[in-house]
């Protein structure tokens, strides 16, 4: 039987590749050198399109596969896949919710941690001599007990807030509408009256162009010299441009970045700021979540190739 032609945007780890190497005839964009040429060659024959959620599939790439019927992301957040082109053809989008919750959240807060302890400064101290030459470390600030905001209560701001329920802290969110199973936590509609009750504020929310650059220059100005801005999202869920100049002016304290405008080349003047934690976009980066996001994409493209129902479609 021929194998169905996918089109993979970017690489897997070994794991993912084979099973899906030997399930399907896969067409690897990420290895062209000339990718319009590649997709001009390929295309015509693509049935589905295999890709992460920070590459996602554009409206040329999807324009590029007259044939593709399903899109897989290896990745909860599916706002890099032109949804309304998927829409317009009747092509489906599956995504990989749930399997990484977990360790998105262990991030953020691990983040959160690092960054108000000064851990990755610590250790600087020690490896230079520092400690040894000039004394002791410098104090920082506490974690537990203080105010927490969640922008954004889907699954990953539950989990995160859990956890910060175990360092005992006062615990906002904001979202569409209050929620009725998470009692203690308080409501707070507005993003920047979240971020006036908030020292710690995590940006947890799905991205769209609906909430393009919600977390602006006031909302920074509202979490304050002292409070710090956590985001394990999507970039651009915040003004990149006016937390570069809030960091820089000290009108907001600190940042905890997982996500970054055109990752992986992030903006140079992040490297500047001794105010920033900068993470390489892994928040799902772990052994264990990784092969279950690889295995529920493969599920979603199998479940399409036999005719049963997506296990997790978003359209
Ligand atoms: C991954 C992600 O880092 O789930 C998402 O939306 O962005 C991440 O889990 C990414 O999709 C892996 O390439």
């Amino acid at each position: 039987m021929t194998k169905p032609v996918i089109l993979q945007v970017g690489p897997y780890p070994d794991w993912d590749q084979e099973p899906l190497d030997a399930a399907f005839d896969v067409r690897k964009l990420f290895e062209a050198v000339d990718k319009a040429a590649f997709l001009a060659a390929n295309g015509s024959e693509v049935r589905a399109i295999a890709t992460r959620g920070e590459l996602g599939a554009d409206a040329d790439m999807i324009a590029a596969c007259p044939k593709c019927e399903v899109i897989s992301v290896y990745g909860v957040g599916y706002d890099a896949v032109d949804i309304d082109a998927a829409r317009a053809r009747n092509i489906r989008v599956t995504n990989t919710p749930d399997v990484l919750t977990g360790d998105v959240a262990d991030l953020g807060v691990a983040m959160m941690l690092c960054q108000s302890r000064g851990m990755i400064g610590a250790e600087r101290w020690v490896r230079d001599g520092s400690w040894a030459n000039n004394g002791l470390y410098p104090l920082k600030r506490r974690v537990f007990g203080r105010k927490a905001g969640i922008l954004g209560l889907g699954r990953i701001g539950i989990e995160v807030g859990k956890r910060l329920e175990g360092f005992g802290m006062d615990i906002a969110y904001s979202d569409l509408a209050p929620r009725d199973d998470v009692p203690d936590w308080t409501f707070i509609a507005s993003a920047q009256d979240l971020a006036a009750h908030a020292d710690f504020f995590f940006v947890t929310l799905a991205a769209s162009a609906k909430t393009r650059h919600i977390v602006n220059r006031d909302v920074m100005n509202a979490v304050g010299p002292e409070g710090m801005i956590i985001n394990i999202s999507r970039a651009s869920n915040i003004d990149e441009e006016a937390l570069l100049a809030a960091l820089k002016s000290g009108d907001l304290g600190y940042a905890a970045l997982d996500v970054f405008e055109g990752e992986p080349a992030l903006d140079p003047r992040f490297l500047e700021l001794n105010n920033v934690l900068l993470q390489p976009h892994h928040a799902s980066g772990t052994v264990e979540t990784r092969k279950a996001m690889g295995q529920l994409l493969r599920d979603n493209l199998a479940a399409h190739f036999a005719g049963n129902p997506l296990l997790t479609p978003v359209v």
